[in-house]
């Protein structure tokens, strides 16, 4: 990779890359330099051709957490200005994350509260184990969420249980996040979560690249507009992957009863 990391460690099998938060002592917590290593990779890997990148997992170094927040004792020394800082730096990593064009799973393997909740929710979905926690406590720290937690978690459990989430500062089980909608799949362990992850990174990666890309911008994109835009943006994606070999070969690939072979251009 070219690039030293002393709190995030990378692995690629194939064209899978997985990022571990590496943090364990201090549950995985995110200060400024994680953010900055995250922010480093995610612009190499949004950079990287399909051929060497078709997905991404992210999970937390250890049993007992996938990140448990922004690190508190940074917080503590912040003033307003620096808060500003943090918070912008945090939320651009975040954005990055939600814009790489290839899937991107969080595996929450514990706590994943305050910023790690807010990572969990930059994913595209979320997988568990039975023992993950969610939350954002930072209404007892005397904060609100900074990292994108107040616009996520609405979008994706609605603004009522947002509410009571976010002013109780309460953990729920993975079981609870699933009824939410939060967790797409909860497993009793985080090797056989690992595995049901790569799995269906597998499956996606059956699919036309340039497909499954424009599928994750257009979904993200049109969730925010009026449906009139909305509609107008969905056929616009639709038809530009006509410039592309990948429909032609889906196409034929399915008139001819084979499988396709996808070339991503
Ligand atoms: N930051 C720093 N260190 C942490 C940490 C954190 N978020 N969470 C845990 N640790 C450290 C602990 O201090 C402890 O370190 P040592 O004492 O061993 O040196 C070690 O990890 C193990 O933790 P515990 O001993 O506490 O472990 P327990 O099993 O007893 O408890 C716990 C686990 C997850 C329930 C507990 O650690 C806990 O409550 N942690 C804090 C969780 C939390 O409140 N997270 C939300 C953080 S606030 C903003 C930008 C961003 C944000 C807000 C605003 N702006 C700039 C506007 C985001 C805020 C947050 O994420």
């Amino acid at each position: 990779m070219g690039h030293e990391y002393n709190h995030i460690k990378l692995n690629t099998e194939n064209t899978l890359w997985t990022l571990t938060i590496n943090r364990p002592k201090a549950l995985n917590a995110l200060n400024g330099e994680v953010l900055d290593e995250m922010g480093q990779f995610l612009r190499q890997i949004s950079e990287m051709e399909f051929e060497h990148c078709r997905g991404l997992i992210i999970t937390g170094e250890g049993p007992k957490a996938f990140v448990a927040g922004a690190d508190i004792k940074e917080l503590n020394s912040l003033d307003e200005a620096g808060a500003r800082v943090f918070a912008q730096k945090g939320q651009r990593v975040f954005q990055e994350l939600n814009l790489l064009k290839v899937p991107v799973i969080a595996a929450v393997n514990g706590f994943a509260l305050g910023g790690g909740c807010e990572l969990a929710l930059a994913c595209d979905f979320i997988y568990a184990t039975s023992s993950a926690k969610f939350g954002l406590p930072e209404t007892s720290l005397g904060l609100i969420p900074g990292f994108g937690g107040t616009v996520r978690m609405a979008r994706a459990i609605g603004i009522r249980a947002t509410r009571e989430l976010v002013f109780s500062g309460e953990m729920i089980s993975a079981e609870e996040g699933m009824r939410l909608g939060l967790v797409r799949r909860v497993f009793e362990t985080s090797e056989e979560m690992m595995v049901e992850a790569k799995k269906k990174m597998e499956m996606i990666f059956t699919r036309g690249p340039l497909a499954v890309a424009s599928a994750k911008n257009t979904v993200n994109r049109v969730y925010d507009m009026d449906i009139d835009e909305a509609l107008k943006y969905e056929a616009s994606s639709f038809s530009k992957l006509f410039q592309s070999d990948d429909v032609r070969e889906g196409t034929q690939a399915f008139i001819e009863s084979r499988k396709p072979v996808f070339k991503g251009n």
